[in-house]
């Protein structure tokens, strides 16, 4: 591609990720009682490659996990992490700052705006172990549940990749609500989540399909058997209204002063790193 027709296709992928997308009463009714959903066709093959290709960049270049699979915790074996990566490249910002997206999240959770809490790449190497079971709000300092997950997938992902799954309309259920994501959350989720009969929705995605999940929602994903690392990257987003309250475990004590930047307990995090993407 020639520097003018890279800067018209770059023109035109920033107009599809700031257009909006339709989500209708349905999707935000199955979205309030599953906890998940999964959308398809909400951005275009070529737009996940262009900003697929940078992102996969970005990890190599920040990546500090070198230590051979066999040598990694359960945790270091389900991918590689790398967090905000909108601070570090402007070709990201554009694509974690998506008003598309943003919107999504909003028009979900049905709140009047949503601000960023982080973004996270996700990529799970040939040979990586599970995601185990787990919530991600345990983690943050938050105090409603008014917070979803994008998770985008920059390629096909089939069962033998480890798409993410969902126990559907476990975000309200209370059992392992205290237990960090680890061999034992993947055991007694398991078990649990098993024994009350909920129902796992752990399918392939196909180019262009996302998901969004709440933060109690609970969640795993299967070990990529493929001979290709799964990539995907995630937005964190949060009511713009939501208020930090007093953390509750050492994680959040974590989370707090690295995503919040330490903003103070009962008000809203409207620092530099929680940038409001989308307000009606
Ligand atoms: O991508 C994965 O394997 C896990 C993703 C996840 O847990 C999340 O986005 O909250």
């Amino acid at each position: 591609m020639t520097t003018a027709s890279t800067t018209t296709a770059e023109k035109a992928f920033t107009e599809e990720l700031n257009a909006p997308f339709t989500i209708t009463p349905e999707m935000v009714d199955f979205f309030s009682e599953y906890g998940y959903i999964k959308i398809k066709n909400v951005l275009s093959s070529p737009l996940l490659k262009f900003y697929g290709n940078v992102i996969t960049s970005e990890v190599k270049r920040l990546n500090t996990l070198e230590k051979p699979m066999e040598e990694r915790t359960t945790y270091e074996k389900a991918f590689l992490q790398i967090m905000n990566i909108w601070r570090e490249n402007d070709t990201v910002k554009d694509f974690v700052f998506s008003k598309r997206l943003a919107k999504i999240a909003a028009d979900l959770m049905q709140v009047n705006g949503v601000r960023l809490y982080h973004d996270q790449a996700l990529y799970k190497e040939p040979s990586g172990g599970i995601t185990p079971w787990h919530a991600d709000q345990f983690y943050w300092p938050l105090d409603t549940p008014k917070t979803i997950t994008a998770w985008i997938p920059f390629q096909d992902t089939p069962m033998e990749m480890g798409p993410l799954a969902f126990a559907e309309k476990s975000q309200s259920v209370e059992i392992g609500r205290d237990i960090e994501i680890s061999d034992e959350s993947e055991n007694i989720l398991q078990e649990e989540l098993r024994k009350r009969n909920f129902n796992m929705n752990d399918t392939p995605f196909e180019l262009g399909e996302l998901s969004y999940h709440a933060g109690w929602l609970f969640h795993r994903a299967g070990p990529n058997k493929s001979t290709k690392p799964r990539e995907v990257m995630t937005m964190i987003y949060m009511d713009k209204d939501i208020r930090i309250k007093k953390p509750s475990n050492s994680y959040q004590v974590n989370d707090w002063n690295s995503w919040c930047s330490g903003y103070p307990i009962g008000g809203v995090p409207e620092g530099p790193l929680n940038p409001v993407l989308y307000e009606r």
